[in-house]
């Protein structure tokens, strides 16, 4: 073999298991992740007219409209290295929002959906800051925020057993919250988050999510500032504990909504350069 062709084959081998070895320090266990992979910015797409039917079809235009792709990601999930049901899922996710919900579009390869053996089952869950101080997807002590610095999450979960409606009928999401304690009682508060589901059998699962962006519920991470809103979120694999696989942190940018493509704040300072222009102008009139 040439020389080269050696030296590249070397680079290349090294690319791969530098890759690979990230996704085995995904989990808890091996610290906290933020420190391996930092935390990974994604945009949500604001369009005004989008409109969801909530089917788990995303056959609105508006998930593949142009100017919509700024909220499309791709976010890979790994369980825990050097198990039996070691496994490395990649889930596509599209965010965009209107004036009062976001919406996200899920889709990821399985390749036995909805298993019917026992109490096996397949589904996710997100898991929204609302003001950890050291929010992450290093869950040391379990499902609390003891090691995060306390505060609470807001935590969206759906399973298929969960799904008593038929595939393309919406139904809820489980709403929860959790803190430095653990988790609250679902009781206190309203069910804010709506799925749908599709799947082709054996091969992949399509989701479609809908929340307010405000739901007034101290439970509830609230989308009602320009800033970043940090998330982390699991995929299952006919299994619930251990055996699902985990993202690491997100951070969500939220911005100013555009108007007609221009962004609000721009606008302003446009016109404000162009009221100082005239005013200029006319008072230099006023001179000669
Ligand atoms: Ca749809
Ligand atoms: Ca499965
Ligand atoms: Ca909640």
């Amino acid at each position: 073999m040439k020389k080269s062709r050696i030296v590249v084959l070397i680079i290349v081998s090294t690319l791969v298991m530098t890759y690979a070895l990230s996704f085995a320090n995904a989990w808890p266990g091996d610290g906290d992740c933020r420190e391996e992979h930092g935390i990974t910015p994604v945009d949500i797409a604001y369009d005004r007219s989008a409109n969801l039917k909530l089917d788990g079809v995303p056959s609105e235009s508006f998930w593949e409209k142009e100017e919509n792709q700024e909220g499309k990601i791709e976010i890979p999930l790994a369980t825990e290295p050097n198990t039996s049901y070691f496994y490395v899922v990649y889930l596509n996710a599209t965010f965009i929002r209107n004036d009062k919900y976001m919406y996200i579009l899920c889709q990821w390869k399985d390749n036995t959906t909805k298993p019917n053996i026992g109490n096996l089952y397949d589904g996710l869950y997100f898991c929204w800051n609302i003001d950890c101080p050291n929010f992450s997807a290093n869950f040391e002590t379990g499902m609390d925020t003891a090691s995060m610095g306390g505060g609470d999450v807001d935590n969206w979960d759906w399973d298929i057993n969960q799904a008593t409606s038929p595939n393309g009928t919406s139904m809820e999401m489980g709403d929860f919250c959790f803190g430095e304690k653990g988790w609250y009682s679902r009781n206190l508060e309203n069910q804010d988050v709506t799925i749908a589901y599709t799947h082709k059998k054996d091969e992949f699962y399509t989701v479609e999510i809908q929340r307010k962006l405000m739901t007034n519920e101290e439970y509830d991470v609230q989308f009602d500032e320009k800033k970043e809103y940090f998330f982390n979120m699991g995929v299952m694999n006919d299994g619930r504990h251990a055996d699902h696989a985990v993202s690491w942190t997100y951070a969500m940018k939220f911005k100013t909504p555009s108007i007609n493509g221009y962004y609000p704040d721009l606008l302003l300072i446009f016109g404000l350069i162009t009221i100082i222009s005239i005013f200029l102008f006319e008072r230099n009139k006023v001179k000669r």
